[in-house]
C-alpha cells in the first residue's frame, strides 16, 4: 500500500483503487499469477452477493487480510473530509438489505435506546432525553460498497461524549449495535471515540426520516455505509468480537473508508 494523504482516504476513486490493489495482491497469493479484474469488483457489489460463488470465498480471505492491514494503518485522529452544504446529494439514496416497501416504522414516542455490556449507567434513553444533549452536525460523504457514494448532512450527539457520559469502558475493544430490523454491526473503540462519529438524530436539519434510520442511527464518516447502523435499539460495549450482518457473510469487519 502506498502513501495515503488524509483527504483522499474517503474518496471513491481512491477506494476502488485500493480494493483493486488488495484484490490483486491477494489473488496473486491465492492463485499464483492470475489477477482479478475490475469486472470482478462487481462481485463486491454491496449488499447482494450471490451464493456459492468462488469469488465470495476469496473475498473472505481478502477481507481477513484487509482487517489486519487496516487496523495497522488506522489513525484514530484522521478526519474524513467535510463538504459545503451546496454539495449535498439530492435526493439522498436509500439502502438496506431490503427494499423501500419494508422500511421499519419505529414509534418515536415509545422508543427506548437500551444500553448493555461494559457500561456503568445502563438506564435506557428516550428520544427526547437524547435530543436534550448538546448537538453538533457535519456534512460528509457516505460510501457504499455497492459502488455509490453521496454527501449528506447529519446532526446529533458526539458519540464519544455519550459513551463517556454513560460510563462506558473505553478501554474495551468493541461497541456493538442492534437495530429495529434484524441488522447488527460493531465497531472498534477508537472509531467509536472518533470526533466525527455521531449518535445521529437529524438528516438535512430535520428529524431523521424513517428511510434513513429513524429514530437514531450512527454516522461514522470514516467507515463504509454498512458500518453505519440505522434504527438502533441497543448499544453495548464488549471485548468479545460481535461481528455484523454483512461482516458475518464475509465483508471486511474494519470497513474503513
Ligand atoms: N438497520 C440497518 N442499518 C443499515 C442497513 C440496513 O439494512 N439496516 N444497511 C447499511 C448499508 S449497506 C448502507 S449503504 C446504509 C444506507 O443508509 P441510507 O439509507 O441512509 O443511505 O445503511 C447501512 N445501515
Ligand atoms: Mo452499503
Amino acid at each position: 500500500m502506498s502513501k495515503r494523504s488524509p483527504n483522499d482516504l474517503i474518496d471513491t476513486k481512491y477506494l476502488i483503487k485500493q480494493v483493486e490493489k488488495e484484490l490483486e495482491s491477494s489473488s496473486r497469493r491465492l492463485f499464483g499469477k492470475q489477477i482479478l479484474s475490475l469486472g470482478s469488483l462487481s462481485l463486491l457489489s454491496g449488499c447482494a452477493l450471490t451464493d456459492g460463488d468462488s469469488a465470495e470465498k476469496m473475498l473472505v480471505s481478502v477481507s481477513r487480510w484487509n482487517d489486519r492491514v487496516q487496523a495497522f494503518l488506522f489513525d484514530p485522529n484522521k478526519l474524513a473530509p467535510t463538504y459545503p452544504e451546496s454539495m449535498i446529494t439530492k435526493p439522498f439514496p436509500f439502502n438496506a438489505y431490503y427494499g423501500e416497501d419494508e422500511i421499519r416504522d419505529v414509534d418515536g414516542t415509545r422508543y427506548k435506546l437500551e444500553l448493555g455490556g461494559l457500561i456503568r449507567e445502563r438506564k435506557p434513553w428516550t428520544l427526547s432525553q437524547l435530543a436534550m444533549l448538546p448537538q453538533t452536525s457535519q456534512v460528509t460523504r457516505h460510501i457504499c460498497v455497492e459502488g455509490w457514494s453521496a454527501i449528506g448532512k447529519w446532526g446529533g450527539v458526539r458519540f464519544s461524549d455519550f459513551l463517556k457520559m454513560v460510563g462506558a469502558d473505553t478501554t474495551a475493544k468493541y461497541v456493538g449495535f442492534k437495530c429495529a430490523d434484524d441488522y447488527y454491526t460493531s465497531i472498534d473503540m477508537p472509531t467509536a471515540l472518533h470526533q466525527q462519529t455521531l449518535l445521529t438524530l437529524t438528516f438535512a436539519d430535520r428529524i431523521l426520516p424513517r428511510e434513513y434510520g429513524f429514530p437514531m442511527k450512527l454516522r461514522i464518516p470514516t467507515k463504509l455505509g454498512f458500518k453505519n447502523p440505522k434504527h438502533i435499539t441497543e448499544i453495548y460495549v464488549t471485548n468479545d468480537y460481535p461481528g455484523g450482518y454483512w461482516e458475518d457473510q464475509g465483508y471486511n469487519w474494519f470497513g474503513g473508508a
